[in-house]
């Protein structure tokens, strides 16, 4: 079918972008790879972008009947990676409006996140006491678990960049910890567990698994750069209370997402470099990688048996998970099952039994079966491959899975820009040869290349089947242009009838890759701090003052609505000032935020809460420290004068 692409595409007879993009996509498969399928899909949306919009039907079909009205609350909390924001961001849903911003790897200057010295201390300074890190790359956003349900206590985060796991309380929805996994790159996927694989009183997450997509020379100290070959990947496991590194696994490929499974006995991860290559064509010559499983019990005792090594100093514990040293079964600490053609996301369904692995490069999902992951460990099945129930062919590059409530899948299809339904029982008849059995049940356009898609409560043994939110990674002629960056599109989708009906379009900012959908009843937060949280808390107003030891300077000050305790404060040229500032206010909503003009400073301090930064004060003047936070009628009139003298 061809199309006049000097036209607006609504005046177009027929889109046809899904026959287009298949052709394309094929010539992409056959050529160097994604890229030239995906040029071509630009190619064939360039409508203007002011003037031409494309509306199919599937789009207005429901609009409106997911609405939230005014005054009326969100049924559920959405939380979404922010991707290279390096930040997680919070959706109400379905209405889709953004309620809050956190802040992780990333700076803020809306809270002072990496300016106040407790941030700092979370994500970590230099010796000179600036940050470490500036930048991070949040993919994968998965909440603790309690009896294979969410139990609204922590949020785990990852940091691709640089390889930090961050965690999130769920009562503030704030970061409280960051750890920085030693000799990896490339931390992409992560899920904690949800029950212990030995003790089964312990039903809730207490280790989170993080997946490394890079290999690199172990130790990579400059020593080994140019032998490719022997660069390897580590799997790590990160305690979710004290958020320290309990063990790491050597492993022969990569690893790219990782799942965990509801009797807490495996965790898996897929592998699209099984080739270990360091270029992308080595990276998809061969036909088969991997999806690899990890025996954590057997891990565990590995590691207190002391069979383990360390590498470039540090002191966690790395067992041996290569596939030579676990070609005995009833010994091996990991499974390698071949699934063709560098897969992406492996995702479990809800009732424990089946992970769906997704081709990628190939148009099928892979359904492997828990159980006989488990009887291989055991010696009971002979092959790895053994393990696969079923191979459906679902479409053009499969991503990412999510699961109903009723035995049914939801793949994103990144080269077809679908959704696609399709049976997970059926799937496994038809495998066994069961010609009759329909497996792919329904398909929608979205709009358009879709990553990551995920049902509500679809990561828990609670899966609702409501809805299917599908994060696209082009936007284009969706919102209003706004210049060269585009927003992404996530679409809310219902998947409550046969059929999936497309709601609403939302908006999100560059780039979510990952989400959750958890129901609202489970999420319990605070909305007034406790002075006593923080040690370091200027409980009353007469305790402000300047204290002086040296050239260090600690300025004590509180905020009550609307004005702070100290009107004016007097430091010295060349001082190292800290200010410590509580807010003493106790009204829920009551925020004030304190900003000093030319030293970089402003920050937010929430009701009851205590925060503090260190500057260095060396220009003699004036400064009017204000708030920042509308808080009450004579918010303007908040201030205070820093005094700096010569
Ligand atoms: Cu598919 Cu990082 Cu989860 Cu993005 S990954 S889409
Ligand atoms: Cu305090 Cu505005
Ligand atoms: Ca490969």
């Amino acid at each position: 079918m061809s199309q006049d692409h000097t036209k607006p595409l609504d005046a177009q007879p027929d889109p046809g972008r899904r026959k287009f993009l298949n052709t394309a996509a094929f010539a992409g498969l056959a050529g160097a790879g994604l890229s030239v399928g995906l040029s071509a899909c630009k190619q064939e949306q360039q409508a203007p972008a002011a003037t031409g919009t494309v509306t199919p039907a599937s789009a207005v079909q429901e609009a409106g009947h997911h609405e939230v009205a005014p005054g009326q609350l969100d049924d559920y909390y959405s939380f979404s990676s922010g991707g290279h924001s390096g930040n997680v961001r919070i959706y109400g849903l379905p209405s889709g409006r953004e309620i809050k911003c956190i802040p992780v790897f990333n700076t803020d200057c809306l809270v002072g996140w990496g300016i106040t010295n407790e941030s700092k201390a979370i994500i970590g300074t230099k010796p000179d006491g600036s940050l470490k890190y500036q930048t991070g790359d949040t993919h994968h956003v998965h909440p603790s678990y309690t009896d294979g349900t969410y139990d609204g206590k922590y949020l785990f985060v990852n940091d691709k960049i640089h390889g930090r796991l961050a965690r999130v309380r769920l009562d503030t929805m704030e970061t409280d910890k960051i750890t920085e996994l030693p000799n990896i790159q490339g931390f992409h996927g992560t899920f904690p567990d949800k029950r212990d694989p030995v003790d089964a009183s312990i039903n809730h997450t207490t280790r989170v698994f993080c997946g490394a997509e890079f290999s690199i020379p172990l130790p990579n100290d400059g020593a080994g750069m140019d032998k490719g070959e022997e660069y390897r990947s580590l799997f790590s496991c990160v305690d979710a209370e004290s958020m320290e590194v309990r063990w790491q696994v050597l492993i022969d490929g990569n690893c790219d997402l990782v799942a965990s499974s509801y009797d807490g006995k495996l965790a898996a991860t897929n592998q699209y470099n099984t080739e270990m290559g360091v270029h992308y064509e080595n990276m998809m010559s061969a036909e088969w990688d991997a999806c690899l499983f990890f025996n954590v019990a057997r891990i565990e005792e590995a590691v207190k048996a002391g069979k383990v090594s360390y590498y470039g100093g540090s002191k966690v514990p790395v067992v041996d998970g290569r596939k030579e040293a676990n070609a005995d079964p009833k010994t091996a600490l990991t499974c390698y099952v071949p699934i063709p053609k560098n897969p992406h996301g492996v995702n479990i369904s809800p009732d424990g039994k089946y992970y769906a692995c997704s081709g990628k490069l190939s148009p099928t999902a892979t359904v492997i079966a828990h159980e006989l992951v488990l009887k291989w460990f055991d010696g009971e099945v002979k092959e790895p491959r053994e393990t696969v129930v079923a191979e459906p062919e679902i479409g053009l590059g499969p991503l990412h899975t999510g699961f109903d409530n009723k035995g049914n899948a939801y793949t994103t299809l990144f080269l077809d820009s679908q959704i696609v339904k399709w049976n997970v029982e059926a799937a496994i008849k038809a495998y066994k040869g069961d010609k009759t059995a329909t497996v792919v049940l329904d398909r929608i356009d979205v709009h358009y290349q879709p990553g990551h898609g995920f049902t509500s409560m679809g990561e828990t043994k609670d899966s609702d089947g409501k809805y299917f939110i599908s994060d696209n990674k082009f936007s284009k002629d969706r919102f209003l242009p706004v210049g060269p960056l585009h927003a992404e599109t996530a679409q809310l989708i219902d998947i409550s009838g046969d059929k999936m009906k497309l709601l609403s379009d939302h908006s999100v900012l560059s780039e979510p890759h990952d989400s959750i959908v958890i129901r609202r009843d489970i999420i319990k937060t605070r909305q007034v701090y406790n002075l006593d949280e923080f040690p370091n808390a200027v409980k009353d107003p007469k305790e402000s003052g300047v204290f002086r030891e040296g050239k260090k300077v600690t300025v004590k000050l509180t905020s009550q609505a609307p004005a702070y305790s100290l009107r004016e404060f007097t430091v010295k040229k060349g001082d190292e000032v800290t200010i410590i500032l509580t807010n003493l206010d106790k009204v829920e909503d009551l925020t004030h935020g304190f900003a000093i003009p030319k030293h970089d400073i402003n920050f937010l301090v929430n009701p009851q809460e205590t925060k503090s930064v260190t500057f260095k004060a060396d220009t003699p003047g004036v400064y009017w420290c204000y708030c920042t936070h509308f808080c009450h009628a004579l918010h303007l009139e908040m201030r205070s004068r820093m005094i700096v003298e010569a």
